[in-house]
């Protein structure tokens, strides 16, 4: 039961988004929009559904996402998802190989039902603003190293900032295990076709996330994309756990996550809202300490962070 003191505040922000995605396999894809052609089905191979981003049919263009419905944070995260590029058939790539175009895991800001360019643009293409890590399988020409890379993206366009082929092809239908990680500085990709976690990055590229963004939130998830050359494009597993790190009031780190709500708002947005509507000091600190007794009060902070937050508003030079 929530007290009724604390509804005003509820009724402004909703309750914290949990920031965690979780699917051992896609039997519930609750929490996610699936865009273009992506549906969840049975692939006949893997025990579970899953996510298939693409079918393999030739239609002369196929394009798929799915997305997180709500945004989380991207500050800094860990993911790891499995994906399977089978059925792979079509315009063969520059290499005589079948098979195309790719798929992407991105972050971005523009929606839940974003959908880029088809073929060569994997789904991405376009999609502004955005960071990508790309599993590219086609070369086009004057856009790809080679077919068959990993690489980083930005804002839709193909052209990655960074690159790295990898030995092999993707789409030879086994599965493929793949870690994003970024601490917020450094973005770093591994592949693995084994299941074990590479101890050297496959690719790693210094990146500002929230910068790009203009956000610590966004929304993250997947596209893929075909044309002349096509494949089933599924994702298999994914989870992903990400931070929007500590809140500071005037520079002060009051070691709190710095709470991401429904809508995007986060918890400095009510404290910079406390500034904004204060014109004491003492304004600014009741404000504050009103705020976090009601956060207190529904469960969504402990009496150990409240004390905090108080503390560093308490010193801040505010308003
Ligand atoms: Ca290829
Ligand atoms: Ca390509
Ligand atoms: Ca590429």
């Amino acid at each position: 039961m929530i007290p009724r003191t604390t509804l005003p505040i509820l009724f402004l922000v909703g309750l914290p988004a949990l920031g965690q995605v979780s699917f051992p396999d896609f039997s519930d894809p609750a929490g996610l929009a699936l865009n273009g052609s992506s549906a969840t089905v049975d692939n006949g191979i893997d025990p579970a559904p899953v996510l298939r981003l693409v079918p393999a049919v030739d239609l002369g263009g196929n394009g798929g996402s799915a997305f997180t419905s709500e945004m989380v944070c991207v500050k800094g995260f860990s993911c790891f998802f499995e994906f399977r590029i089978g059925a792979s058939g079509g315009f063969p790539d520059p290499n005589g190989e079948p098979g195309g175009d790719g798929l992407t895991f991105t972050i971005q800001g523009v929606g839940a039902n974003a959908l880029g360019w088809l073929g060569g643009g994997l789904g991405y293409g376009g999609l502004t603003p955005s960071i990508a890590v790309e599993i590219d399988t086609w070369q086009n020409p004057g856009q790809d190293p080679d077919s068959n890379h990993v690489g980083i993206d930005a804002d839709g366009d193909l052209v990655s900032l960074a690159a790295a082929g990898v030995p092999g092809r993707f789409d030879d239908g086994n599965l493929r295990s793949v870690w994003v990680d970024y601490d917020g500085v450094l973005l770093e990709v591994r592949v693995s076709d084994t299941g074990v976690r590479p101890a050297v990055a496959t690719l790693a590229r210094i990146v500002d996330i929230p910068g790009v963004l203009g956000s610590e939130a966004g929304f993250v998830g997947f596209t893929a994309a075909t044309f002349g050359a096509y494949g089933d494009h599924d994702i298999v597993s994914w989870s992903y756990q990400g931070t929007c790190g500590n809140l500071t009031i005037d520079g002060c780190d009051t070691g709190v996550e710095n709470l991401l709500f429904t809508g995007g708002i986060q918890l400095s947005d009510l404290v910079n809202a406390c500034a904004a509507q204060a014109t004491t000091h003492g304004g600014f600190v009741s404000c504050v300490a009103s705020l976090t007794n009601g956060l207190k009060q529904a469960g969504i902070l402990t009496g150990r962070q409240k004390s905090a937050i108080q503390s560093c508003a308490a010193r801040a030079n505010l308003p």
